[in-house]
């Protein structure tokens, strides 16, 4: 899988690709990062990347030929790399306008071969680069960001751990909250060593041994936590399958 991100911040993304699980999985080569400042495509001295609205207001707009020269690059990038038709690859606008990301996305995308991200800065991008070159457009939420890169990196991460090799154990993708494969509950509390932790004891049932047992509390919890927490999330789940043996 690789990703090519345009960004007027490109070193944001060194912490993607060096750290942690998506680190260790860049570094055995499970995805492959592509980094594109459209301050190098441009012209003129000052290496002008914004400018003031049509129509007036506030803030800056970004320019749409250093965009598109950036993802221009991209594309030939790619194309180098593998035999994927470069006008076919998504190009996705992080944006305060687009369709909310979530974890059935993230599959989809864990599914895919990558692709083109553009992070927006300033109040927004140039229309025209928009409707030429955007394939789709990725919220996180109805909150303000400064931009698109952590967005970016949100959407990034939430896909990589779903690619085959790179959690360690592949049954704790599975078992993540949220998973719609699991009926999109919350997860159930964990504990580790000590066996009592500051006079408060770890629950019985998980030192039994008696795995139906700890999978039935677990469910439960998971049932209490959301119900409690995330009502909506039951909505949307279904129903217990009987046939698991749990009950
Ligand atoms: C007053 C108009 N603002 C739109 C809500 C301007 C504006 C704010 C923040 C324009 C761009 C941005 C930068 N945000 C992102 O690029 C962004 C974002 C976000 O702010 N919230 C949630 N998801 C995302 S994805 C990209």
């Amino acid at each position: 899988m690789r990703f090519d991100l345009i960004t007027l911040f490109p070193d944001m993304f060194a912490a993607l690709r060096d750290q942690g699980v998506t680190g260790r999985a860049h570094a055995r080569g499970l995805w492959s990062l592509g980094v594109w400042n459209p301050r190098d495509f441009t012209e003129d001295v000052h290496r002008t990347v914004d400018d003031r609205p049509y129509g007036g207001g506030p803030g800056m707009v970004m320019m749409a030929e250093p965009l598109a020269r950036a993802v221009a690059a991209a594309r030939a990038a790619r194309h180098a790399e593998s035999a994927e038709d470069p006008d076919r690859v998504p190009v996705v606008l992080l944006s305060p306008a687009g369709r909310r990301h979530d974890q059935r996305l993230a599959q989809r995308w864990a599914r895919s071969s990558g692709a083109i991200l553009i992070c927006g800065r300033y109040e927004g991008v140039d229309q025209r680069f928009i409707d030429r070159h955007v394939t789709e457009e990725l919220s996180l939420g109805d909150y303000v960001l400064s931009g698109g890169e952590l967005a970016a990196m949100v959407v990034m991460d939430s896909v990589l751990r779903l690619l085959p090799g790179v959690l360690h154990d592949a049954q704790s993708a599975e078992q993540d909250s949220f998973n719609p494969a699991l009926g999109g509950l919350l997860d159930s509390p964990h504990y580790t060593r000590p066996e009592v932790w500051d006079g408060v004891p770890v629950p019985e049932v998980l030192l039994s041994g008696h795995h139906a047992q700890i999978a039935e509390w677990r469910r439960r919890q998971s049932l209490a936590l959301t119900l409690a927490r995330r009502p909506d999330l039951l909505e949307a789940a279904p129903a217990k399958d009987e046939a698991d043996g749990e009950d």
